[in-house]
């Protein structure tokens, strides 16, 4: 299929409205299934301890997970200690159509922004294979998506990410540093409960 791509920086490319309302509903019933095993939680941030607003789990062979004790993969839920869910087939199916890369992801992370949740300015950096890209969809209601440079700083410009959209980080935008600065809400009828779901998908380990 044709699809209207939008390079916002070199590396960073949007997909407006990436998958369509069956997909979107298709995606949510998998990611709905992979939570029933996996349940969400409040990650806590490095040395402080302090919980994030936003809750997360992952699917796939690794999760990215962060404690008091830093960030990192990791191949179990760390409140269940089971092994974290298979990642979704249309999931995959969207990393060969969006990742330009001939190896699959190992990791696929979970955001749910309930209403008046954000996430800070950061970097995708814990991975091993840069060479990959991360691989964005989101689902649910509309958010503010902040954008910037390689080093914390830079000028920044924002995109308003919707239900279906696609967004790639890879190249020279790999590394630059991104965030969530508020959810818009009421704005899709596509999460029962409302707010929004994010899945980053991830390359973790050198793929040769
Ligand atoms: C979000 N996204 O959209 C947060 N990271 O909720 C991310 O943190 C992100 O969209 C790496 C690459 C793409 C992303
Ligand atoms: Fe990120």
């Amino acid at each position: 299929m044709a699809r209207q791509s939008i390079e916002i920086a070199p590396g960073a490319v949007y997909y407006p409205g990436y998958l369509d309302r069956a997909a979107q509903e298709a995606l949510l019933a998998d990611v709905g299934a992979a939570i029933a095993t996996a349940p969400l939680y409040h990650p806590r941030m490095p040395r402080s301890g302090k919980s994030f607003s936003v809750r997360m789990t992952n699917c796939g062979p690794l999760g990215w997970v962060s404690d008091i004790d830093g960030y990192r993969y990791q191949a179990t839920h760390p409140e269940t200690g089971a092994p974290w869910p298979r990642i979704p087939e249309l999931l995959m199916s969207a990393w060969r159509e969006l990742s330009g890369v001939p190896f699959p992801p190992e990791a696929c992370l979970v955001n749910y922004y309930a209403e008046g949740t954000r996430l800070g300015l950061h970097q995708d950096r814990d991975e091993n294979e840069l060479a990959a890209p991360v691989v964005s969809l989101s689902l649910g209601d509309a958010a503010i998506f902040r954008f910037g440079g390689t080093k914390r700083g830079e000028a920044t410009r924002s995109v308003k990410l919707v239900s279906g959209d696609a967004f790639v980080f890879g190249g020279a935008s790999r590394l630059a540093y991104h965030g969530i600065d508020r959810v818009l809400t009421s704005t899709s009828t596509l999460l029962p409960q409302g707010g929004r779901i994010n899945l980053t998908l991830r390359r973790v380990t050198p793929a040769e």
